[in-house]
């Protein structure tokens, strides 16, 4: 049964399409609906963006479908829970990161190969957002814009339809990936399974957990990074792993997508940490101004705000120093890369 608080868009949950993705850089003009324009620097992004946005909706849609086919009652509540969440939009950075990884090293057909790893960590992510909102990690009502999916479904709903997206992406990566050595379909699942575990998303959010409350003193530089770096990082680097692995890449090239991820990935929480403090609830779309209120630290309470934007620009300069072998057919990388510390959301 669907459990709505009162307000909650319980519609959503039924709605056939996907909202369009709000990756809007800020370094444009703002338009009607808060998305950005893009600056000259973007143009790269916003095309590749504007044709595979689209395209990795569907796919997600549609694996969800496959996965309780033939659909029934007995389903619906789980297909509805795991659709609302994926259906209330994000920016779609990771799927874009696998496909742009997968273009660079096999172009159109490298990214055919890869839509079903694109879909999978689109899947991780929006299952780690569903956890990591439940009243016993952040417990937030706010996600996406949206009621987070606990507050519409309730917890043991919510908990599940993540284990089931969680599942659901090795399901879809094993069985929609063609045309791809078998040996490297394995590799994705490893490296998939790698970044969710303990040295991945669990593990890095386990730290986060225990560092909550404690003061500056406790939790280092060293300390949040190795938080972020798993918490955080190990996704992208998956995302931008496995779209290289299935498009062919040399294990040398697969090297240089890792550590360039690696390092947009820490970028990309540091960003976060620093909208947390100078952004709104509406404009983020979750509850802005939470690190505070749990007293966590953050890269601007160890750096300061300067500190923390000066870090997460000496990260993406490093991180597209990586590309330079690759030149212009790397402008996509290159360019989501300054996105991810440019972004308003
Ligand atoms: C259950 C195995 C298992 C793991 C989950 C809850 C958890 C463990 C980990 C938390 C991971 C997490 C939420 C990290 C924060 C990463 C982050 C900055 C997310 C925001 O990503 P955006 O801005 O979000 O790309 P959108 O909504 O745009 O997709």
């Amino acid at each position: 049964m669907l459990r709505t608080e009162p307000g909650a868009p319980a519609a959503s949950a039924t709605t056939d399409a996907m909202p369009a993705a709000t990756v809007a850089p800020t370094n444009g003009v703002a338009g009607a609906n808060g998305a950005v324009a893009p600056s000259a620097g973007t143009v790269a992004l916003m095309k590749f963006l504007a044709t595979q946005k689209d395209s990795v909706d569907t796919a997600l849609e549609a694996a969800v479908d496959a996965s309780v086919a033939p659909a029934g009652p007995e389903t619906a509540t789980i297909s509805d829970a795991m659709k609302y969440s994926l259906r209330a939009g994000g920016k779609r950075v990771r799927p874009a990161l696998t496909l742009a990884a997968a273009s660079l090293f096999g172009g159109e057909a490298g990214m055919a190969a890869a839509m079903p790893s694109a879909v999978a960590v689109e899947m991780i992510h929006t299952m780690s957002l569903i956890h990591d909102d439940l009243p016993a990690m952040d417990n937030d009502d706010l996600r996406r814009g949206l009621p987070t999916n606990h507050v519409v479904y309730g917890e043991d709903v919510a908990i599940l339809a993540g284990d089931a997206l969680l599942a659901l992406a090795f399901e879809h990566v094993a069985k929609a990936t063609e045309g791809v050595d078998p040996r490297r379909v394995v590799s994705v699942l490893g490296v998939l399974g790698a970044c969710v575990g303990a040295r991945g998303l669990a593990g890095g959010q386990v730290m986060d957990l225990e560092s909550e409350g404690k003061g500056d003193g406790e939790v280092t530089m060293e300390t949040l990074t190795w938080i972020h770096t798993h918490k955080t990082a190990a996704l992208l680097v998956a995302s931008a792993v496995a779209g290289a692995t299935v498009a062919g890449a040399s294990d040398e090239d697969v090297g240089r997508l890792r550590t360039f991820a690696t390092k947009i990935g820490l970028a990309f929480q540091i960003a976060d940490d620093v909208l947390d403090v100078t952004s709104s609830s509406t404009v983020l779309g979750k509850t802005s101004g939470k690190d505070e209120a749990v007293n966590k630290v953050t890269y601007p309470r160890l750096l300061g705000l300067d500190g923390a934007r000066a870090r997460a620009e000496e990260l993406v300069a490093e991180a597209k120093a990586c590309l330079d072998v690759y030149g212009d057919k790397a402008a996509v990388l290159s360019e989501l890369a300054d996105f991810i510390i440019e972004r308003r959301n």
